[in-house]
């Protein structure tokens, strides 16, 4: 019998989801990977603890994602839904992967460089679990077995660590995990920020009138597109290095309407109206998902539904690969 892939993503309740979210990760969710494979998205929401939180916001933002993803299209019938703290064996596994890991690989992480530079200049300490996430996010995954990844491309790095863990405790101990891979979408892989195309448009970024937030009201997303910093000279070019501003809207547009980031290059002869037309495209694609989302706020128990059931199905599944590998790695079973 043919083998049916396992997928695991995640996202993390840092702020409101954004147009990168959505181009990066959250369509190829619904339009693909919830049809072709057995399909687990999961709100991550202790990784939003690894840097200064307000409770009460971490809270809000979790239902509010997990009612996006609903509203972009995900189908509970299809794929299982959950909050990452309602299944108790991401944390479980994490500890087991804290002793597989070492501390110089987590130290040369990227993302971490850049957070705690970020916290530093911010005047803030630097929690550990900052230090320890990416191994928290490898037993996200390896808990499931996932044979596939679908990450933007800011997350490979991780993917690599959580790949070379699984090799690592299975040749330890036996085999225990699968080894899973990454899959980057084929455009908008990486939307970059309105305002600075030359950084990711990220949802925990103070400064926001680079992002584009999925629930933005058309006028404000609309606004900010057409204030989108551009580059100098005035030729429409498919450049990354030469004009970051008018590849990321490019990008953006070409992402919005299947078509080719090159081939748009070449049907624009001024900045105006790349903008325009990305500025519709981009109204469009939103508009659907904030109609749903504002349906689905009206029933918070249908939410909570999905999340009960979701997480029952994902502790289901998470349960004997967390209890194989404690026994594995040397831990007696309780009697
Ligand atoms: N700009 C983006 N372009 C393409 N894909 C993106 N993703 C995030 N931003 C972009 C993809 O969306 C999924 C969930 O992302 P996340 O919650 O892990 O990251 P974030 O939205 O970037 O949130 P933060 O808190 O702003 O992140 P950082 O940690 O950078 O500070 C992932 O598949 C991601 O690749």
């Amino acid at each position: 019998m043919a083998h049916t892939a396992r997928i695991f993503s995640g996202i993390k309740p840092t702020g409101h989801l954004t147009l990168g979210n959505y181009l990066g990760a959250i369509r190829q969710w619904v339009e693909t990977d919830q049809h072709r494979a057995d399909a687990l998205f999961c709100v991550v929401d202790l990784h939003a603890l690894t840097v200064d939180h307000d409770p009460a916001r971490v809270r809000r933002l979790s239902r509010q994602a997990v009612t996006l993803l609903l509203a972009a299209g995900l189908d509970p019938e299809r794929c299982t839904v959950f909050l990452q703290s309602h299944v108790d064996e991401h944390t479980r596994l994490a500890y087991l992967l804290e002793c597989t890991a070492t501390d110089g690989e987590m130290r040369r992480m990227i993302q971490y460089k850049e957070k705690v530079a970020r916290e530093q200049a911010a005047g803030r300490s630097v929690r550990l679990s900052l230090l320890t996430y990416p191994v928290l996010m490898a037993a996200d995954i390896l808990a499931y077995g996932a044979d596939e990844v679908p990450v933007g491309d800011d997350q490979a790095q991780h993917l690599e660590l959580t790949r070379d863990l699984a090799v690592r405790f299975n040749q330890r101990y036996g085999p225990a995990f699968t080894v899973p891979r990454a899959v980057l979408p084929k455009v908008a892989a990486r939307v970059m920020d309105l305002q600075d195309p030359t950084s990711k448009m990220g949802k925990s970024h103070a400064e926001s009138s680079g992002i584009v937030y999925l629930l933005d009201e058309a006028d404000v997303a609309r606004r900010k597109v057409m204030r989108a910093v551009t580059d100098s000279g005035s030729e429409v070019t498919y450049d990354r290095e030469a004009q970051p501003g008018v590849t990321n809207l490019l990008e953006i547009l070409a992402a919005c309407t299947g078509r080719q980031p090159l081939e748009l290059a070449g049907a624009y002869a001024s900045y105006g109206a790349l903008k325009r037309d990305t500025a519709d495209a981009v109204v469009e694609l939103c508009r659907p998902v904030r109609e749903r989302h504002a349906q689905l706020c009206a029933d918070p128990s249908y939410v909570d539904e999905v999340l009960r059931a979701g997480a029952e199905r994902a502790r289901g599944l998470a349960r004997p690969t967390v209890d194989a590998a404690y026994r594995a790695i040397g831990l007696m079973p309780p009697a």
